[in-house]
């Protein structure tokens, strides 16, 4: 991989442990975060480059890319489901019109570019367990229309213009750095954060609802690799379905009763939020991934209760 990187969205949930990996791979000034406004994440923003940027401002991203020589890009600046679903016109604007950029950018400085796309790229009338890789997708949330679009766009910007583009479809990310950002699966971080405060959790996602989770490192390595793979071997290219567990709010409770026998988890289900989980699939095939570029998950549920319950123990 070019290993002159700019990550946008960087101060995310996911952007704060990505750039810090992507920094000790490849080296802190080969790292540029940026984000829309600066915060103080100081592991972030003071080990390494950082800009201010607004992904809907093209000119903006060209001029950072042009003046920081960038080469390859890791777009992560989005709105999430839960947010969308207040703000549809925001989701859209910065969904599509900063990937748009993003590409755009990628196209006239040939640089190789990876977003990520989500399990919310599905819908009602996708096929709910082990969903292929290769399937019905009617996603009705305007996050998953822009992730659907965003898969598309990012396979024509391949096909049409060469870019080099990458991307996988995302579970719920769990991790104990940064919150995550106004999200469906966002449930699924809170709980353990309360399990350590409260030794209890109302969760507003219904008993028996699975969905795909993984823990973050997976995550950060499937992104990594994804990009170092030899482009020879890959078929798909932007839409990788990666898997690592499908998981129920009272799965996440068991597993937390190892380590902490009295935990408590009730409910108190949102609506807006149920709705979403209920239209996104249980579990993904990812043989694809497997196939393609040798993909596997590190962590099943119970490795991940353990690290993260430890981690946020010292943290809180
Ligand atoms: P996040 O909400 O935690 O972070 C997104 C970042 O984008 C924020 O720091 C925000 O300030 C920034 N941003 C918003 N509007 C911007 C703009 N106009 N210009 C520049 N920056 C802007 O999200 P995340 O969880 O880190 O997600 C990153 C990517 O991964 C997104 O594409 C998301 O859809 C995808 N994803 C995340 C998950 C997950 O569970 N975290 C799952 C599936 C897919
Ligand atoms: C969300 O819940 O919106 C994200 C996702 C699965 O895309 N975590």
């Amino acid at each position: 991989m070019k290993t002159k990187i700019l990550v946008t969205g960087a101060l995310g949930q996911i952007g704060t442990e990505l750039v810090m990996l992507l920094r000790k791979i490849y080296g802190d000034d080969q790292v540029v975060a940026s984000d829309l406004v600066k915060k103080d994440i100081p592991q972030v923003v003071e080990a390494g480059p950082f800009a201010v940027l607004d992904v809907t401002d093209a000119r903006a991203m060209a001029e950072l890319v042009e003046r920081e020589q960038i080469q390859t890009v890791y777009h992560l600046a989005a709105i999430l489901s839960a947010i969308g679903e207040n703000q549809p016109q925001l989701a859209w604007q910065v969904n599509m019109g900063g990937l748009f950029n993003a590409l755009e950018v990628a196209r006239e400085k040939k640089l190789a570019l990876f977003t990520p796309s989500s399990i919310a790229c599905f819908g009602p009338s996708t096929p709910p367990d082990q969903t292929p890789q290769d399937t019905i997708q009617r996603p009705n949330t305007v996050y998953g229309v822009t992730k659907v679009a965003g898969e598309l766009l990012c396979d024509y910007y391949h096909e049409r213009f060469g870019v080099d583009t990458r991307g996988v479809r995302l579970p719920g990310l769990i991790s104990h750095e940064t919150l995550p950002g106004g999200g469906t699966t966002d449930y699924a971080v809170h709980i353990y954060y309360e399990a350590i405060k409260q030794n209890r959790y109302t969760s507003f996602i219904a008993e028996g609802t699975k969905m795909d989770m993984m823990y973050m490192s997976d995550a950060l390595k499937a992104f990594v690799d994804l990009m170092e793979a030899d482009p020879s071997k890959l078929v798909h290219r932007n839409a990788f379905n990666i898997a690592a567990m499908s998981v129920a709010p009272e799965d996440i409770a068991a597993s937390i009763r190892k380590f902490q026998p009295d935990f408590v988890l009730d409910y108190d289900v949102d609506p807006v939020r149920q709705a979403i989980a209920e239209s996104w699939p249980n579990s993904l095939d990812d043989s694809a991934a497997r196939e393609e570029w040798n993909w596997q998950a590190d962590y099943d549920l119970d490795r991940m209760t353990e690290t993260m319950l430890e981690a946020l123990r010292k943290k809180l």
